[in-house]
């Protein structure tokens, strides 16, 4: 990574902690897909504050059997992440865990999708949990009457310490809150339980002001869950996970006022051909770029509730309609030229010849590495920010076993600029392997590598330095 910065609140668990030992010694560029790579996030809720963008999402955990229900989600504290350039993402550590929601059950392990949000200099953390029923009794019986609800928790700064309020907010009961505050000022909650709720905020942001009203115009077949709202030239753009056939795909619908009633629009990503039952998105504008941020379970293939954060481009067509997302490994973000560049991560690859293997299956967060087994087998990684200190070297980890040939690296495409060659016949091993450049090279470039032989050759990652 490019400096992951952890702070004095991070909690580390020893699995944790050998991959943050392998994090610092190996530099490794983020921004690609997942975002996050030492631990599993899901739920991601996306806000611009200041110059950063922030990232509040769940924290799914690996749980015993004596913790929540099994088999089944499994979180018990909250983590924040931010960045400046969307390549470099820093772990602001744990911001909340349920043992200091008062009301919360924290045997239950269920404090699922939040939200987080500014409002006159202070930071509003907005989360789900099974409630103590013990807790809750003799309160206000409007708060009784659903396992789940919704608390609040405040703080000076986004990234904490949050202080949660004694008590969930009366008359919500459900998951995956959700508060916008339109132009006037006004705030809203929305949440989901089996339909979509919203109301009104008060100006403390800690109660309603207005009695919730069901959001009208939604799919009543299958679940529908994680309304996320956000605005863009007057119309409201309410999004959110709907399981049409199989699993959950991300629809959205649009109003000219916040509580609607809302039209059906379309489908903005697809269910997950790989079996992520869940999803779960928001959508945010940062420098001049909107951005799609979701999740999927990329480091845990055989249990889906082990999910991590990801985030892909969004764009808009003329008439203000969300264009379709396709999932991308590569995501967003420059990948430096000098940093250690992940291809496995690609922006597209040839049909045939080309796959991608975790580096080791009893560690996925070690990631993955790029395995060509045909000749013409390509892999293009787009976005290189070569800056201008012009490199002179190719640096490649690869192994050769009983390959010949040689790893072809250009710019652009298969027809563009050869910038070196590798002979893998001298790669045997997992080696680092220097190659001199044929050229100079600055600005930002997409990569381009193919492999031309026999043989099977695999690659962890390739770095632009000047020696
Ligand atoms: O993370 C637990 C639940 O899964 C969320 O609350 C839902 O939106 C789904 O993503």
């Amino acid at each position: 990574m490019k400096r992951r910065i952890y702070n004095k609140k991070l909690s580390i668990k020893p699995y944790s902690l050998i991959c943050l030992l392998f994090l610092f010694i190996s530099e490794i560029s983020f921004g690609q897909n997942p975002l996050i790579r030492d631990q599993f996030t899901a739920d991601p809720t996306a806000r611009v504050i200041g110059d950063k963008l922030f990232i509040f999402a769940s924290h799914d955990i690996k749980c015993d059997s004596t913790q929540g229900r099994p088999n089944w989600f499994c979180m018990e504290d909250y983590h924040v992440f931010s960045t400046s350039n969307l390549t470099d993402w820093e772990d602001h550590g744990m911001i909340l865990s349920q043992y200091q929601v008062p009301w919360a059950d924290s045997e239950s392990f269920s404090i699922w999708a939040p939200d987080g949000i500014e409002k006159d200099g202070k930071y509003y953390f907005y989360f789900p949990s099974k409630a103590n029923g013990h807790h809750l009794q003799g309160h206000n019986p409007e708060i009784n009457g659903s396992s789940f609800k919704i608390g609040v928790a405040v703080a000076d700064s986004p990234d904490g310490p949050y202080v949660p309020e004694k008590l969930p907010i009366a008359k919500v009961n459900g998951i995956d809150p959700n508060v916008f505050i339109d132009k006037d000022g006004q705030a809203y909650l929305y949440w989901s339980q089996h339909h979509f709720y919203g109301a009104k905020l008060s100006a403390n942001m800690k109660e309603l002001e207005s009695e919730p009203v069901v959001l009208s115009q939604f799919p009543d077949e299958g679940l529908k869950e994680g309304p996320f709202l956000f605005e863009r030239n007057g119309i409201y753009y309410m999004t959110y996970p709907h399981v049409a056939n199989n699993t959950e795909r991300i629809e959205y619908a649009t109003a000219n006022n916040p509580l609607g009633p809302f039209t059906y629009q379309g489908v903005i990503m697809d269910e997950s051909p790989t079996n992520c039952w869940t999803n779960h998105q928001s959508v945010v504008k940062f420098k001049n770029q909107w951005y799609f941020f979701y999740h999927h379970n990329d480091y845990s293939p055989d249990f889906d509730k082990n999910r991590s954060v990801m985030a892909d481009s969004l764009f808009f067509d003329e008439n203000g309609l969300i264009k379709k997302i396709t999932p991308t490994l590569r995501g967003i973000g420059l990948t430096a030229a000098n940093d250690k560049i992940k291809l496995d991560r690609y922006s597209a690859k040839s049909n045939e010849g080309y796959d991608i293997e975790f580096i080791d299956e009893s560690n996925p967060f070690l990631g993955w590495k790029s395995v060509f087994d045909k000749n013409g087998s390509w892999v293009r990684y787009n976005q290189v920010d070569f800056g201008n200190d012009e490199p002179n070297v190719l640096l490649a980890k690869i192994n050769a076993k009983e390959a010949n040939g040689h790893l072809e690296f250009r710019l652009g495409s298969g027809n563009g600029k050869l910038i070196t060659t590798i002979d893998i016949s001298e790669a045997q091993k997992w080696d680092e392997h220097k190659a001199i450049l044929e050229s100079e090279i600055s600005g930002i470039h997409d990569l381009f590598l193919v492999f031309n032989g026999t043989g099977n050759v695999e690659v962890d990652w390739i770095s632009f330095k000047k020696m």
